[in-house]
């Protein structure tokens, strides 16, 4: 029985369709914070409140938690405390629990923001140095720490990946420094235009969301005495910057255009490589993204075209 927190959100929407498709609705229980939700086995549940989590644990005998609940980059840097208790309190009450209870598997996404200005800025390294300058790489990374504790110390089999920026269609993100590479999708098709708050040569790693999901599987499913990082693993998709992108944009919307006026968030997106090495991954678990940004440009295109078209029948 898996439990999902935040599972409303830009990585909780689709891998509650993923763990429901694998392993059928009636083991998967999606939670978030708003009070009502229309999908199956649906629980109002908020992230900071343990003995509600724990409860939930009890009732309906769940045996795994995927805790995808966080205030990410961006958002993170207007409220410290907010997002320091967000990202590290809920992970300290989901790893207290599955050592109380044993429980047999967790899931918890850190990010690539846990490098900082002193990591290497191309094919940044599994164990690279990493100061991050942001409250949410600070979480992220102290996150990583309490999962390889709670594993040497009480077994916890905790799994985490180092996620890229996100790409989606299904989800809108929130409050992230490289979501500007989801609404420019959306603007292209509405207005023909976007605005962009980064530099156009500032290069990122990213990820469409079905090699994000796929990984997080691929990672939960692998035998125990594989996994080698204890606190999070690299994987890299693909890494791009917002020029790159408009010009795959202009390969099916010709007369796209785009502006940039860099914003706060330049400064966050400066101190983060702009590629990770995820050769561990691919060693332990055999990690192999499949989307680049040709294939997922046509594919974010049209299924934002598609999303369109219902609205306007
Ligand atoms: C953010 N999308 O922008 C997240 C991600 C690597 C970036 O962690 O904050």
């Amino acid at each position: 029985k898996i439990l999902i927190i935040g599972a409303l959100g830009q990585i909780g929407t689709e891998l509650t369709t993923a763990l429901s498709a694998k392993y059928g609705e009636a083991n998967v229980f999606p939670s978030d914070i708003a009070r009502e939700n229309e999908q199956p086995n649906y629980i109002a549940l908020n992230a900071l409140q343990h003995d509600r989590i724990e409860q939930v644990v009890l009732d309906k005998g769940i045996t795994q938690i995927y805790l995808l609940a966080a205030m990410l980059s961006a958002n993170g840097e207007k409220d410290i405390n907010a997002a320091w208790t967000l990202n590290v309190q809920s992970l300290m009450s989901v790893l207290q629990i599955a050592r109380d209870h044993k429980l047999d598997k967790i899931f918890w996404p850190s990010s690539i923001a846990i490098f900082g200005p002193t990591s290497a800025k191309h094919n940044c390294r599994q164990h690279a140095r990493a100061e991050p300058i942001t409250v949410y790489g600070i979480s992220k990374k102290a996150g990583e720490h309490f999962c390889n504790y709670y594993f040497e110390n009480f077994g916890v089999d905790v799994r985490s990946l180092r996620f890229p920026g996100l790409i989606s269609h299904t989800a809108p993100p929130g409050g992230g420094t490289t979501d500007y590479a989801v609404d420019i999708y959306h603007k292209a098709i509405r207005d023909g235009h976007f605005n962009c708050f980064l530099e156009e040569d500032c290069c990122l790693p990213m990820m469409y969301m079905p090699d994000a999901i796929r990984a997080t599987l691929e990672l939960m499913e692998a035998p125990k005495e594989k996994i080698s990082i204890r606190t999070s693993y690299n994987i890299a998709g693909m890494s791009f910057a917002p020029c790159d992108i408009a010009a795959a944009i202009r390969d099916h919307i010709p007369g796209f255009t785009m502006q940039c006026a860099p914003d706060f968030r330049q400064a966050i997106a400066e101190s983060w490589p702009a590629s990770v090495d995820d050769t561990q991954a691919g060693a332990d678990w055999g990690w192999e993204p499949a989307f680049n940004l040709e294939n997922m440009t046509a594919d974010m295109l049209q299924h934002i075209k598609e999303a369109h078209k219902a609205i306007l029948v």
